[in-house]
């Protein structure tokens, strides 16, 4: 497939879909669903809701053009030694990290609630990546795989927006990744930070990257392989 041009804010960007890959933040039950870590910060989970639809499209179009696919989930061991000190004991939680909650232990790896959303399920082959902090980069080997895959560019999904879609796309930034923001299929707790997270991505002729949205994905996609 020949590069692509998707529409896009501050103005379109390139894709060659053998150096882009689709990376979905941390859409976890732990996130989306009562009972998990995001409703124990006394958040409303259904706000969330609104991006896994979205999401479903762009990661169909992706798969369906072979992009690479990367998942993130954001938990910790079950000993809590990779959690630092000061984030076990940051707010006041109804529930802390580790803490026994209705879908397992909360924000705890091999637990029902630090799984990804079944609409979203990783495909077998498909990177995993746990992360231990708000950034996918962060303590991973998600920078090694995207290298060893050749990938340069990024089309970014998930939750929260403002916190770990924007700490994930200023650490790609940094490391010279080109970074597209899907805006629908990112989700905030606060709408206001989803809407100012996604202007401060694209500002400054794209400060931290662009910002653009599944239709367009898929649709450019989907041009491209009928094209091929
Ligand atoms: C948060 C995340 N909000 N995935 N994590 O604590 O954005």
């Amino acid at each position: 497939m020949a590069e692509l041009s998707l529409p896009a804010e501050p103005g379109p960007i390139a894709l060659d879909p053998a150096r882009t890959a689709l990376v979905i933040i941390d859409m976890q039950r732990d996130f989306l669903e009562p009972g998990g870590f995001g409703e124990t910060l006394g958040n409303d989970v259904a706000l969330l809701q609104r991006a896994v639809d979205p999401t479903k499209t762009a990661l169909g179009s992706a798969r369906a053009a072979g992009l690479l696919v990367v998942h993130t989930r954001e938990g910790h061991r079950p000993d809590l030694a990779d959690a630092p000190p000061a984030k076990l004991a940051r707010g006041a939680p109804s529930r802390r990290i580790g803490d026994a909650g209705p879908m397992g232990r909360i924000l705890v790896r091999g637990e029902p609630g630090h799984e990804i959303v079944a609409e979203l399920a990783p495909a077998p082959g498909e990177p995993v990546i746990d992360k231990p902090g708000k950034g996918a980069f962060y303590e991973t080997d998600l920078d090694l795989i995207l290298r060893n895959r050749g990938v340069d560019t990024l089309a970014v999904c998930g939750v929260t927006t403002e916190v770990c879609v924007h700490t994930t796309i200023r650490e790609a930034n940094d490391r010279g990744y080109r970074c597209v923001a899907l805006g629908d299929c990112c989700a905030s707790y606060f709408p206001d930070f989803h809407r100012v997270g996604l202007e401060m991505i694209k500002a400054q002729g794209g400060i931290f990257g662009w910002v653009s949205g599944s239709a367009a994905f898929a649709a450019t996609l989907a041009a491209a392989r009928r094209a091929a």
